[in-house]
């Protein structure tokens, strides 16, 4: 069955920001989409998104992405079936830059995302199945989650210096009990804040944004609402918290801004121990700005032996920038987003070389998504140990739990049926 026309649309994100929507029409009249998500607290390793510039909607439009993806992208995929793994190298050389910056991550992403689906429905398979073939994996699993349960830094209009409080609930039985106990805390949270005369609105990522008096406590919350759980459940939900520390650092004098003072590589690690002393953090991410890579070494050497150092910005699932980092010891696991690169054949082979080399991943939604539940394949097909999807609420959001949920049930059934 072979691609008849390409199409882009421009649509919303969950920001109420234009995204980039692509469809591709398959022959019989079968139509696939996919739409692209949007980060706010982005690297500077990051492929870049083509926006239009100019007065209309503050120059977010991606009419310019539209254009390549309908008249120079198109044409290439027309008459042609769908396969992933040649079409990325094509679209990437048709780029012709290091970043994507000609045709857009954006641009060729959706029309990648796109590819991905259209080829699991030619052959017959889930998407998420289609990925794990693509792996080479036996089989598929679900990741754990992390639930983002406080949005802080720029996800949120408050004063918190760090980006994203996450619990994991390590003790559930299966991801439905997971997201049970994701879902009590939520809940019992915002009792809390309530009680504390606090705003029970949510961030960009779902997760409450009121003010707080400092940042531990909106720790101190998350353990009182963590206490709320049954007691054996209590001591199996961990918590952690993504810094995105490179919005807080100062290039010019290479200090981080940590509540209104500046200060050092050593002071900002001080920072972590006293909270991994007090409270159950099992992963840091971003600990340290992507321009600090010897800041990353640094708070490896200090706690890497017990907690996971992820990072974020400092490798934008950058199969180069992952092996270089992970080599010199700047962290111990690695978020993983495909609009960071920009197609999906460069994030399958940044997640099977962490695989290949022990080293934890995590696949992330981003902070302005849509209701695509494509990072739910991903995860699955390449059985990635972890997702963030945001919190226990928003609908974006929800979408993507929503279809863990599903996929869940879909694979306990197949198992059944195998065993029959
Ligand atoms: C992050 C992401 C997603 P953003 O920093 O990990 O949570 O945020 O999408 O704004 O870059
Ligand atoms: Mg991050």
């Amino acid at each position: 069955m072979k691609i008849i026309d390409v199409v882009g649309r421009e649509i919303y994100d969950s920001r109420g920001m234009p995204t980039l929507e692509c469809t591709l029409v398959l022959e019989e009249g079968v139509q696939v989409s996919a739409s692209v998500p949007s980060g706010l607290s982005r690297s500077s390793y990051e492929a870049r998104e083509l926006r239009d510039g100019g007065q209309r909607l503050m120059g977010a439009g991606v009419l310019r992405a539209i254009e390549n993806l309908e008249q120079i992208i198109g044409p290439e995929l027309i008459g042609k079936t769908p396969d992933l793994v040649s079409m990325d190298v094509k679209m990437i050389e048709m780029d012709g830059t290091p970043n994507k910056a000609f045709l857009g991550s954006n641009t060729i992403l959706a029309a990648s995302m796109a590819i991905c689906k259209a080829q699991a429905y030619l052959n017959d398979m889930e998407t998420y199945e289609l990925i794990g073939h693509l792996c080479n994996a036996d089989t598929v699993s679900l990741p754990f989650p992390m639930f983002n349960v406080i949005n802080g830094g720029r996800h949120a209009n408050n004063n918190l210096m760090i980006q994203e409080f996450l619990i994991v609930p390590t003790g559930a039985e299966n991801f439905r009990h997971s997201f049970e106990i994701g879902v009590t805390v939520f809940q019992e949270l915002k009792k809390i804040l309530v009680k504390l005369g606090k705003s029970t609105s949510v961030g960009d990522e779902g997760g409450f944004a009121p003010h707080f008096d400092d940042d531990r406590q909106a720790l101190d919350c998350i353990m009182n609402a963590i206490g709320h759980l049954d007691e054996s459940l209590q001591d199996s939900v961990v918590i952690a918290i993504d810094v995105a520390a490179s919005q807080l650092y100062d290039r010019a004098t290479k200090t981080y801004r940590w509540r209104g003072k500046s200060i050092s590589d050593q002071e900002l690690i001080g920072i972590y121990s006293d909270l991994l002393d007090n409270y159950p953090i099992y992963s840091i991410e971003d600990g340290m700005s992507e321009l600090d890579p010897e800041g990353f070494t640094a708070l490896m050497d200090r706690i890497g032996d017990s907690v996971q150092v992820v990072g974020d910005d400092l490798f934008a699932t950058n199969i180069e920038r992952i092996v270089e980092g992970i080599e010199n010891n700047r962290a111990n696991a690695v978020v993983i987003k495909p609009n960071q690169i920009g197609t999906v054949s460069e994030t399958l082979q940044a997640l099977m070389w962490c695989k290949e080399n022990d080293v934890n991943t995590i696949v992330s939604h981003r902070s302005g998504e849509t209701n695509d539940t494509f990072i739910v394949d991903l995860a699955v097909g390449a059985s990635v140990g972890q997702i963030k999807a945001g919190g226990c609420s928003r609908g974006e959001r929800m979408a993507k739990y929503n279809a863990l949920l599903r996929l869940e049930d879909e694979l306990a059934n197949a198992l059944e049926d195998d065993a029959l």
